[in-house]
């Protein structure tokens, strides 16, 4: 088969997907790719759900959770890392130079600091004051599709048909101080099998750690599932535990080895981003609830 480039990824963080594309079509890796492509939103002040500009948690920390997963299933994560701008980057290193996978809180910062990464402010003025209004109730609820963003995940296949992929995100706005989500957690937010394909998840990620939701979505995928139908057996399997909740959102997307892609989510609202040589689109998706 010929092979395609391809990159996607959740929402419709255009420049981030297009960053990506970039590197895949100048012959880079699909490692290079995710790691590129994942860090324009972690930079972006604007984003209040990524990086630098995320939400912080109800003490006011900033903490950043991320993971990265490439063609020989080697991976890295951090989880719950304050002070450092990239964290996708921070787990690239630990899976490159450390004998582990996850490093967490201070010993993640300060890995990051023997890395090089430098200190980094991640509470913005305009985050720190919706937080300070937050504070006055501290009511706690989730809140779907607010933004139409939330955590990026990125899914991408490179010329050689390697496939690789990234996961990142503040986490939730305002949870408890120490509280880690799914998206650096290798099967949860993010998993990637060079065999059959990868996929990855936003939402509320409680519910997408029950199930191992992005481990599920590639082993259905190997037993020969098209990644739409793998990416709805999914969530699926989410709301089978969860009958009749309708308070959360969840969304995958997934890609196989050819080069297909499908996505499937709980409420509508959710999109994916991709990025070919057949240009560029905003793909809606199916949702469980309409
Ligand atoms: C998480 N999936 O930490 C991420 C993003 C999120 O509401 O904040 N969801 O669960």
């Amino acid at each position: 088969a010929v092979i395609k480039p391809i990159v996607i990824c959740t929402w419709n963080f255009q420049n981030a997907s297009a960053k990506a594309w970039e590197v895949l079509s100048a012959n880079g890796s699909a490692l290079d790719a995710v790691e590129e492509g994942v860090k324009v939103e972690e930079a972006d002040t604007n984003n209040q759900t990524v990086g630098v500009g995320g939400r912080p948690d109800r003490e006011g920390r900033v903490t950043l959770d991320a993971c990265i997963m490439d063609k020989d299933a080697n991976c890295g994560s951090v989880m719950c890392m304050e002070n450092i701008a990239h964290p996708i980057s921070v787990a690239r290193k630990v899976m490159e130079e450390t004998p582990h996978v996850i490093l967490a809180g201070k010993g993640a910062e300060l890995f990051a600091y023997q890395q090089g990464f430098e200190k980094t402010n991640l509470l913005t003025e305009q985050s720190r004051k919706e937080w300070e209004e937050w504070k006055k109730e501290s009511k706690y609820e989730t809140i779907i599709n607010i933004e139409n963003h939330d955590t990026i995940g990125m899914l991408a296949i490179d010329a050689n048909g390697d496939i690789a992929g990234a996961c990142t995100t503040s986490g939730m706005g305002y949870k408890m101080a120490g509280r880690v989500g799914d998206s650096p957690i290798i099967g949860a937010g993010l998993y990637v099998d060079n065999e059959v394909g990868g996929a990855t998840a936003t939402g509320v990620g409680e519910e997408v750690v029950r199930t191992v939701g992005s481990f599920l979505i590639v082993e259905l995928m190997r037993q020969g599932k098209s990644p739409q139908d793998a990416c709805e057996e999914g969530v699926k399997r989410i709301m089978k535990k969860n009958e009749g909740r309708k308070d959360f959102q969840i969304g995958f997307i997934a890609v196989n080895k050819n080069g297909e892609t499908g996505g499937y989510c709980v409420h509508p609202g959710f999109t994916y981003r991709e990025f070919s040589e057949n240009g560029h689109e905003n793909k809606s998706v199916e949702s469980f609830y309409n």
